[in-house]
């Protein structure tokens, strides 16, 4: 009886394996020909990614998606989970949060995944990642740094470091590079919950250095002029901007603030952590602090091999949402292959191969890209490396790069 109980979800879901790799993949990594009748078919692992592809978000999604994509092709080389390969599959969710909730559904009931990695904003995984906890999927947010993410649900976690412990480091940078700071201004998105949360860090952590927060302006994420705010900001003569967006409206306030004069340090949070911010701020972008969550050049050997096969495609380091990304694919991996070393992944269901999952994920260990990383048991990543970061771009403000200058 309760043979039977298990072997009919068994079958439905290596039926489903197969299918998703029939329908997702370009190369044939699941449908093993019995044909010569020395193999049984071996389905990938369905693995989802719910990342922008799409909108203006898609300027820090798509670095996601890079990094899975790295680590679907890394971890299938190295022998995937305990031989079986995994297959990646991605699901656009767009900029808002009803992309997020589109996009996780589908990878729960079509794809039939047996974890997410997404979304890419927190404001989508307030909304979005709740279904998969009701849905007892595990999904790790690839940077979602909100405060309050983990606490969603027991399937929810994450492996980017909270804006708590991260966004403080840049300030601190800051004062180094210019200890007379004492003015600060503060810019924040309001319509975003990451940029909420991390003002918050950041308010929090200028009032505790006893710097003056002389003005706090708010904006929207779809705003595209900020003349007024960072008017009003430079009449008071900060010494130091801190800005909480993302990219486009982020890189569109830093070239504004320094069209209308401001020569002052500027801290960006998390949502100017790219490089596709430089076509929005050109030359302005010139010498805006970022912290970091990655250090290229960590060195440990899964970094060595990152860093190599990055590189190798994009002609440049690694960028932090990319190594973060790809450390969430290993996390998947990596537990994956403790269920099945307690029991083989093809005598389970799909429901409790996720559930086990979930509960390897957090009591793994995990040598990362990243440094060494865990979970609490509510699953907020354990880390201890972080960096900060200053743009420096290229005189005619085409191109230009993160350089390393805290580590
Ligand atoms: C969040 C973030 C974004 C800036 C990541 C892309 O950290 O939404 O939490």
């Amino acid at each position: 009886m309760l043979r039977k109980r298990l072997l009919i979800p068994l079958i439905l879901s290596l039926v489903t394996f197969g299918l998703v790799v029939a329908c997702n993949s370009g190369t044939p990594t699941g449908q093993i020909s019995s044909s010569s009748g020395e193999k049984a078919a071996t389905a990938a692992i369905p693995i989802g990614a719910a990342l922008a592809q799409t909108s203006n978000v898609a300027l820090l999604g798509q670095e996601q998606v890079i990094g899975v994509k790295i680590a679907e092709t890394y971890f299938n080389k190295k022998g995937g989970v305990n031989g079986t390969p995994i297959k990646v599959i991605v699901q656009d969710v767009a900029g808002d949060e009803q992309g997020a909730i589109n996009a996780i559904n589908t990878l729960i009931t079509q794809d039939k995944v047996v974890a997410i990695l997404g979304p890419s904003l927190s404001q989508q995984a307030f909304a979005a990642s709740p279904i998969a906890d009701r849905a007892k999927v595990p999904i790790l947010g690839p940077s979602n740094t909100a405060k309050g993410i983990p606490q969603i649900g027991e399937y929810v976690g994450r492996v980017s470091a909270p804006v708590a412990v991260v966004a403080p480091n840049a300030i601190k940078t800051a004062l180094k590079i210019d200890p007379k700071i004492k003015k600060v201004a503060v810019f924040f998105a309001q319509n975003d919950a990451f940029s909420k949360s991390e003002t918050e860090t950041f308010q929090e952590t200028l009032k505790s250095l006893n710097l003056d927060i002389v003005t706090v302006q708010k904006f929207q994420t779809t705003d595209t002029d900020f003349q007024n705010q960072a008017t009003a900001a430079i009449n008071i003569k900060p010494d130091l901007v801190v800005i909480s967006g993302l990219v486009a409206d982020g890189g569109n306030l830093v070239k504004q603030l320094r069209q209308l004069g401001y020569q002052g340090l500027i801290i960006g949070g998390n949502g100017l952590n790219t490089s596709n911010i430089f076509p929005v701020c050109q030359a302005q972008c010139d010498g805006i602090l970022i912290a970091q969550a990655y250090n290229p050049e960590l060195d440990n050997p899964i970094n060595r091999d990152f860093v190599a096969a990055y590189t190798a495609e994009n002609k440049k380091a690694p960028p932090q949402f990319t190594a973060q990304a790809f450390t969430g694919i290993q996390v998947f991996v990596e537990a994956l292959k403790r269920v099945d070393d307690k029991n083989k992944l093809s005598t389970l269901s799909l429901e409790q191969i996720r559930q086990q999952l979930n509960q390897e994920i957090l009591a793994g260990k995990y040598v990362t890209v990243l440094g060494n990383i865990a979970f609490t048991p509510e699953g907020e990543i354990i880390q201890d490396k972080f960096s900060v970061a200053q743009i420096k771009m290229d005189a005619d403000g085409k191109n230009g790069k993160f350089t390393f200058v805290e580590n």
